[in-house]
């Protein structure tokens, strides 16, 4: 089969769709196919180099004239000089807003009509395409795409619903690295974060967002603690952090809830975790939790948008209502009290990704799509 010049368009930090765009580019790198990230910055986890990866960085400079350097303007002049270029194949854009328009409008300045697929994450659609101001951009970039994903059945409903575009959308779901994601020997990690050995270890990564509901996380551990001994982790940074920070002052949990920051040792951290707690009033799929079952943790999950779609109640995890920290507790404390539905919740854990998000199964299925869009064989 022919081999492929992609553009990639992403948002380079710390984030799923970052993450996806990243993983993806380099599987398809590894494929043999031409993968050309156009970002303002190179991926975070574009650590390794590929010679089938190739990095376009958008360079915005501040002029006086603008109130805003204009990201999108520049993202858009590079897109067009990449295609033309690289003469790429097609485009691959990672959330709606603004990167589809961005890519539609590089197209045109490049008067080229190569096929683009965008994929839908999460909240460009599930806020951004609220607001009226916006909602109709979500759509027109939506309308401008050869083909568009969403990355689970409950975003794609929600799309349909909302933005009301006059296009089908495929649901193509979230993978992780297998190879990296798997349990590993933490060493004396838990020594190192001041856990003692008969402790449960329960964990939260995230950004740190509001929509992260972390105040229900610690809320919910306050019980726990309360009746076993455990930790409570919370791994990463974000705008919620000093709120969260004095919320555990006034619980007087500072002794149980531990603030890791950014950690690159996430299969380690995982890998000593007992329980994932993901409390969040919006997700569209949850990447994180797929990293968690990767590495045989169970999670206490809201039920919400596309997390019953990974987390399965009563296999493994526990689906809870938004905002129910009572029984967030109640479930936590169930099982980790009971040795042998652990054990089970714990296999199935693991068992989670060999199917329907296995990474070469969602892998197959961007790449037909990419043959489709790009109209080669
Ligand atoms: O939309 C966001 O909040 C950011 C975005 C990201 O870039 O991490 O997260 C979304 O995309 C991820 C990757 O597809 C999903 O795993 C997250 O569930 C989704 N976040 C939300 O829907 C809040």
């Amino acid at each position: 089969m022919e081999k492929l010049k992609v553009g990639v368009i992403c948002y380079p930090s710390l984030g799923g769709s970052g993450v996806v765009a990243t993983e993806l580019g380099k599987k398809m790198a590894k494929k043999g196919h031409e993968i050309h990230f156009i970002a303002s910055d190179k991926p975070f986890r574009l650590e390794e180099s590929h010679s089938n990866i190739h990095f376009h960085e958008v360079k915005i400079d501040a002029y006086a004239v603008f109130k805003y350097p204009p990201y999108d303007i520049a993202l858009a002049n590079r897109i067009a000089g990449v295609i033309e270029q690289e003469q790429l194949d097609l485009l691959h854009v990672h959330y709606a807003v603004p990167h589809a328009i961005c890519a539609a409008l590089g197209k045109d300045m490049a008067n080229s009509d190569i096929g683009m697929i965008t994929t839908l994450h999460g909240t460009d659609v599930t806020i951004l395409g609220q607001d009226p101001a916006l909602r109709n951009t979500v759509r027109y970039g939506i309308q401008k795409s050869t083909r568009t994903t969403a990355v689970s059945a409950s975003l794609r409903e929600e799309t349909l619903t909302t933005i009301k575009p006059d296009r089908e959308i495929l649901t193509i779901y979230n993978f992780i690295d297998e190879e990296k994601y798997r349990p590993v020997d933490p060493g004396n990690l838990k020594g190192e974060l001041g856990i003692q050995a008969d402790e449960k270890v329960l964990i939260h990564i995230s950004n740190f967002r509001s929509v992260k509901r972390i105040q229900d996380i610690i809320e919910s551990f306050s019980k726990i603690v309360a009746v076993m001994k455990a930790k409570l982790l919370l791994v990463g940074e974000g705008p919620k952090k000093e709120e969260m920070l004095e919320l555990v002052q006034n619980l007087q949990l500072e002794k149980d809830v531990i603030f890791t920051g950014k950690r690159d040792d996430l299969p380690e951290l995982l890998s000593m975790s007992d329980l994932m707690f993901l409390l969040s009033e919006k997700e569209a799929f949850g990447l994180v939790l797929l990293e968690g079952l990767a590495c045989g943790v169970p999670a206490i999950a809201t039920n919400i948008g596309g997390i019953p779609e990974v987390i399965e109640d009563g296999v493994n995890g526990y689906l809870v209502p938004l905002g129910d920290t009572s029984l967030a507790a109640e479930r936590a404390v169930f099982l980790l009290s009971n040795e042998e539905l652990y054990e089970r919740f714990r296999k199935n854990a693991l068992g989670t990704l060999n199917e329907k998000f296995h990474s070469s199964v969602i892998v197959e299925q961007y790449e037909q799509l990419y043959y489709e869009v790009a109209g080669k064989k």
